[in-house]
């Protein structure tokens, strides 16, 4: 795979060239067969991928930590639009849990005749938009800007990867009343991560023991991923990620724009915030 910081457009929205590929992305939208009992992990990039990664390979293990300890998270529930999607995918067993940033009108076409289940997790964006600023320095295949609000500017245009927050989260919250589909809040996850397992759980069908969640909540804890090989991103090579210039597990807190905006950017973001989502009632603590 080519390392390069040179975006691709699919339709409408720019993703990162190398790791997606035209190819990749047809794969994703129009040829993948979903199967009913896939689950997938859908997010905008910063909104608690990683997480929901190492949250639902416990689940499916039952508590027990040994595949998140022995198996890298993007070979556990692998993107479905990269590079290599298919090849992860096509001979996985079921059920095979499926992680993707697409926007709604990009998903796999083939999800709306089966039974499988989503899971969409929310950020607040402003906490995206920082996380995004740091991942932006250290991984090679972003576009960056040196200065913050430079970068909060690419962050409220069209230019961003995977399309403007605004869009990917309004598109998926068409879902809401599916119930199939499940959405789940990152600021109520740091607040009562158990809470959040067994309403994951209950979603999936999966009955754990007491025992099974509370090795859930443990392994899955900001601690825990920080120091575990398979899912803090340190076996990533250099060319790909500058571990010099950043680390994946960087902070892991709600309201960390609050060391970064400006009462001015802050002004300007919730004004467009405002005219964006006026019509949806999604709140941040
Ligand atoms: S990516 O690149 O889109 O897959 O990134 P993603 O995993 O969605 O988001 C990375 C941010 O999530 C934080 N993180 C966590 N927060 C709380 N608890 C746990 N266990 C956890 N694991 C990852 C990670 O630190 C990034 O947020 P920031 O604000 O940069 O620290």
């Amino acid at each position: 795979m080519e390392v390069t910081n040179k975006y691709i457009q699919y339709e409408d929205v720019r993703v990162p060239g190398g790791v997606h590929t035209v190819e990749s992305l047809n794969y994703a939208w129009k040829e993948f067969e979903t199967r009913d009992d896939d689950v997938f992990n859908i997010t905008y990039p910063k909104s608690g991928t990683t997480w929901l990664q190492e949250i639902l390979s416990l689940i499916y293990s039952n508590g027990d930590p040994t595949p998140v300890k022995t198996t890298f998270s993007w070979d556990r529930v692998p993107w479905i639009e990269q590079h290599g999607g298919r090849q992860h995918l096509e001979n996985k067993p079921s059920p095979r849990l499926i992680t993707t940033h697409l926007p709604f009108h990009l998903f796999p076409q083939s999800f709306f005749k089966t039974t499988a289940k989503a899971i969409y997790t929310i950020r607040n964006p402003k906490d995206v938009c920082v996380s995004l600023y740091y991942f932006s320095k250290y991984a090679q295949f972003m576009e960056c800007r040196e200065d913050f609000q430079d970068f909060v500017s690419l962050f409220l245009s069209k230019d961003i990867i995977f399309g403007r927050w605004f869009e990917h989260v309004k598109g998926w919250l068409t879902m809401k009343n599916n119930p199939n589909f499940l959405i789940l809040s990152y600021e109520d996850m740091l607040k009562d991560l158990k809470g959040n397992v067994i309403k994951i759980c209950k979603f999936l069908g999966k009955e754990l023991n007491d025992a099974a969640i509370d090795s859930v909540v443990e392994n899955a804890s900001f601690q825990v991923m920080k120091d575990n090989p398979m899912s803090n991103y340190s076996a990533v090579p250099k060319e790909f990620f500058d571990k010099e210039k950043g680390k994946f597990h960087r902070k892991g807190i709600a309201g960390d724009h609050k060391n970064h905006f400006t009462p001015a950017q802050e002004e300007e973001f919730e004004r467009i915030y405002k005219d964006c989502m006026k019509d949806i009632n999604i709140s941040f603590a």
